[in-house]
């Protein structure tokens, strides 16, 4: 007889049952610490906001001790104040600031989480090759870096170049098909220099806007332009938020978690019951099950990265109306 069934022979009471069950990793469904089931979404994380200015100032600091052969890349996370998280910017994505200086090379690595940027600041010369392309990283870009792709990103040019990447390695780390490797040369070989007009992995902000002045005006006056990268980048969704001085998006509770940057403009947004302001370059996130109004207090464009995709297509998605 199994030391188990001596146990559950010998108990007397329930809670000598109980004991047994543990000492076998099992536990009763009517008597756990913790409830499995709750009425609706409940996450602890919160919604927040980081200035690129303080950003930068930090990354400039930080390029006077250490170099890109010295770390892989020169990023600084943004993680969300929820228990000891230092990571995950939401649930299933990590944003990052990140900065290159003249002469440096980030060294070629790919990984199954899937990557995404935008450029914020920079002069020519500066470049992140994928999987053999050579994309330029100019100001206002959009740049895709699927699962697996080789990536390394340089700096030929004279001036410091800065960008904010978006990632799914939360999600990752949660699913756990996590693979990485480095490339054994630092460098990677460019087999490729494409239009960027045309790469599909790269959405210029002339694109966007030239895009933009085709989609319907929304209420509160703004518009929404979702980008073609679901082929690349399954898991996240890319949409543009053009608000001109004045204009408002708003949305309900939805399961998806989202980040928000200001690309241009400032203004003021609502996350669920926390307030904050944004200029240019300025990240804000909304974790799931938050509902959010932004308004602009001059024109403004800005990205809106969301784990959407995911969510319906797991049969996950779900979403309130706006409350205005
Ligand atoms: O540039 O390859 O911010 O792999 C985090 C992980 C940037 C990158 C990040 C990465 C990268
Ligand atoms: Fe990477």
């Amino acid at each position: 007889m199994s030391e188990i069934r001596a146990g559950v022979e010998a108990a007397r009471t329930l809670d000598d049952l109980y004991a047994v069950f543990a000492e076998g990793r099992l536990t009763a469904g009517w008597h756990k610490k913790r409830p499995s089931l709750w009425r609706e979404p409940r996450t602890e994380f919160r919604p927040n906001r980081w200035r690129y200015a303080d950003a930068a100032a930090a990354m400039d600091k930080a390029g006077e001790w250490m170099s890109t052969e010295d770390a892989e890349r020169r990023n600084l996370l943004m993680f969300n104040p929820v228990g000891d998280n230092d990571y995950d910017t939401v649930r299933t994505i990590v944003t990052a600031y990140q900065m290159i200086q003249p002469g440096e090379y980030a060294r070629s690595h790919r990984h199954t989480a899937n990557a995404m940027r935008l450029i914020l600041d920079g002069e020519e010369g500066v470049y992140t090759v994928v999987d053999g392309v050579k994309l330029p990283m100019r100001p206002g870009d959009f740049l895709l870096t699927p699962n697996w792709a080789w990536h390394s990103h340089y700096n030929e040019g004279t001036a410091k170049a800065y960008w904010i990447d978006f990632l799914d390695v939360p999600l990752v780390h949660r699913l756990e098909p996590m693979f990485a490797e480095n490339l054994a040369a630092v460098h990677q070989t460019v087999e490729a220099e494409p239009d960027p007009e045309t790469c599909p992995l790269v959405f210029t902000r002339a694109r966007v806007v030239a895009e933009m002045a085709g989609q319907p005006v929304r209420p509160g006056g703004g518009r929404r332009l979702v980008l073609p990268t679901q082929g690349h980048v399954p898991t996240l969704s890319v949409t543009y938020v053009e608000l001109p001085a004045g204009a408002s998006d708003a949305a309900g509770r939805s399961t998806a978690s989202r980040i928000f940057v200001a690309t241009s403009g400032a203004g003021v947004a609502r996350l669920g019951d926390r307030a904050f302001d944004w200029t240019r370059g300025d990240v804000f996130c909304l974790p799931s099950w938050h509902d959010f109004e932004i308004r602009a207090t001059s024109d403004a464009l800005l990205v809106e990265v969301s784990d959407e995709p995911t969510l319906r297509l797991l049969g996950f998605l779900r979403e309130e109306p706006p409350i205005r």
